[in-house]
């Protein structure tokens, strides 16, 4: 990419991964059948019988400063709406289709006007969903997998026909008819060329240069300016795919399901929250408002309790960047800004002393977050030349000052180096990630090879880290052995499904947490390590994470616990 246009790009983005929080709202016609955004295709209902439901969409409830008003509570910083979504219905005043809100419905008003309006007065920031190749409505339009194959003939359809005479001029009509729009969230792409990808983005711009698009406008990472990674999934560790953003339930839906009342606690949102932003990335959280114009109670309530803590903790979250850390800390996650770096500490790890290694700054200061009066807490730093290792000690107060997530400031002398080995963690266990190792494929078997240092040598169970979804059957996929090497020490076995973690902050429904107990093995001195695992799960570090994602059972990592740890 030219340098000037690396500019343009690094300009336009820069809002949005200062904004860290956004608000995803799946609302259609699809609401008034309450059975999520996906129901016209699963029960193949004919688009004159869809229309119908036209007749009976009134959401009289929608109140736009109310909807804005929740997401700027909960801390969300840009709001990405569906404009239209796979059933081709418009949830805007298009003058290229009737099948709208205004001119379809007895609701009559263009929401998207309302909306853009309070979005501009409370400075929220506007954006939209659009399905620029699905469209079960539109006679014409062709995906590589979903298309209306009930009321029309795959061979007869035209793509052209929809994509000059519908789409496009759709997506002009929000570019034009709405003010500045944040970014436009393309999904679902299967089959669009690169050519017309390419062009789409080209004529994105011509009308606002400033507006991001998401990878799923297709051909990335040559095409789009982020990643959206896949459905709910948050990426092992701080991906070079550059900027990305996880889409992510409140409950197991997207668009409104009235069977679907499995909901995340605030606890458990603002754990992934940190998790994801600790990496660099976005937490576009989705609610989905009933055909009413509602925005379901649980969601709202489940917002606020959020957005209280994002609010007392905000300066740890908006504006940072990831943890220079090349793996997860057992205790929390690590966010940075210039000469700061914030130590998120989960409440259940909280002790009278934290201890961090690999900082190589001076630490001027230490404080909790919590305290107004930044009150200095006593540290103690120490470095190990024998084996280059730096030490960092902070005494804290008996209990946890926040909820759920306790935040420690580290003014720094300069901005955050430090040692990107991988290193034994406080604990005694050592974590290595995938997506850090030296990759290879030799005489057809796949290996991952970590370099480590230990300073607390002795006896450590080897455990396998896996994300399993849910009703994955693991025999399926692990059913050959895996073997590992280490300190001239081989370990052969099957992986079983030893433990099954299912709130991982680390993963997402409808994945698992699934660690697999490989044997034992004796590191007798302290100093530098390597680990070699081989076995077919292993993945090169990919940027397409998104149908990745979609695998059954991914290989996240591989842990060395101490004997008589957890
Ligand atoms: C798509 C839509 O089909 C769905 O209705 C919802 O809008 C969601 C946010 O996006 O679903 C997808 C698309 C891509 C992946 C997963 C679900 N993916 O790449 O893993």
């Amino acid at each position: 990419m030219l340098v000037e246009e690396q500019t343009k790009a690094t300009e336009r983005i820069k809002w949005w991964q200062e904004a860290k929080f956004g608000m995803f709202i799946h609302w259609g016609l699809y609401a008034t059948l309450a059975k999520g955004e996906w129901v016209m295709a699963a029960s193949k209902i004919p688009v004159k019988e869809y229309e119908q439901f036209a007749t009976q969409f009134n959401p009289k409830e929608f109140n736009a400063k109310e909807w804005v008003g929740v997401a700027k509570r909960a801390g969300m910083k840009y709001i990405v709406i569906t404009a239209k979504h796979h059933d081709g219905f418009a949830m805007y005043h298009s003058k290229v289709e009737k099948f709208n809100i205004v001119d379809a419905t007895p609701f009559g008003r263009d929401l998207m006007k309302e909306l853009a309006e309070e979005c501009q007065k409370q400075g929220i920031k506007l954006c939209f969903y659009y399905s620029h190749v699905i469209d079960w409505h539109h006679p014409h339009s062709v995906h590589e997998y979903y298309n209306n194959t009930w009321d029309y003939n795959l061979e007869e359809k035209a793509f052209y026909n929809y994509w000059h005479n519908l789409a496009k001029p759709q997506i002009q009509e929000l570019l034009t008819q709405y003010g500045d729009i944040g970014l436009l969230w393309f999904d679902t792409a299967g089959g669009l060329s690169k050519k017309d990808s390419k062009e789409l983005v080209e004529f994105v711009r011509s009308f606002q240069p400033n507006c991001l698009i998401n990878s799923r406008v297709s051909h990335w990472p040559n095409i789009g300016d982020y990643q959206s990674k896949g459905d709910n999934e948050i990426p092992m560790y701080g991906e070079d795919s550059g900027p990305w953003e996880t889409p992510m339930t409140l409950n197991q839906s997207w668009g409104y399901s009235d069977r679907d009342q499995v909901w995340k606690t605030p606890e458990s949102i603002i754990r992934k929250m940190v998790n994801i932003v600790s990496k660099g990335g976005n937490l576009l959280l989705n609610v989905g408002p009933t055909a009413e114009g509602i925005i379901p109670e649980k969601s709202v309530e489940v917002l606020e309790q959020a957005g209280e803590w994002i609010e007392r903790n905000g300066e740890a979250i908006y504006g940072t960047n990831a943890s220079p850390f090349p793996y997860e800390l057992e205790w929390g996650a690590v966010t940075i800004k210039p000469s700061r770096m914030y130590l998120h500490v989960n409440n259940e790890k909280w002790s009278d002393q934290l201890k961090l290694f690999g900082l190589k700054n001076k630490v001027v200061k230490a404080y909790l977050l919590a305290d107004s009066e930044r009150r200095n807490l006593p540290i103690t730093q120490s470095y190990t030349e024998s084996i280059d290792h730096h030490v960092l000690g902070i005494d804290l107060p008996k209990s946890a000052p926040d909820q759920y997530i306790s935040i420690i400031v580290l003014e720094l002398e300069g901005n955050a180096q430090v040692d990107d080995q991988f290193m034994q963690q406080v604990s005694g266990s050592v974590n290595l990630d995938l997506v850090h190792a030296e990759t290879a494929v030799e005489k057809n078997e796949k290996t991952a090879k970590w370099d480590f240092k230990i300073t607390q040598p002795g006896a450590f169970d080897v455990v396998l880290v896996n994300f399993k979804k849910i009703n994955t059957v693991w025999e399926d996929h692990y059913h050959e052995e895996v073997k590992v090497h280490i300190a001239g020490q081989e370990l052969k076995t099957i992986p079983q499904e030893d433990q099954l973690i299912k709130d991982s902050p680390a993963c997402q429904y409808p994945y698992s947490e699934v660690h697999s107990i490989l044997g034992r093995v004796h590191l007798y001195d302290s100093g530098n390590n390597s680990l070699t695992l081989t076995c077919n799960k292993i993945q090169e570090k990919s940027f397409g994470t998104e149908i990745w994602q979609a695998e059954a059972v991914k290989l996240r990592s591989i842990k060395l616990v101490p004997v008589g740890k957890k």
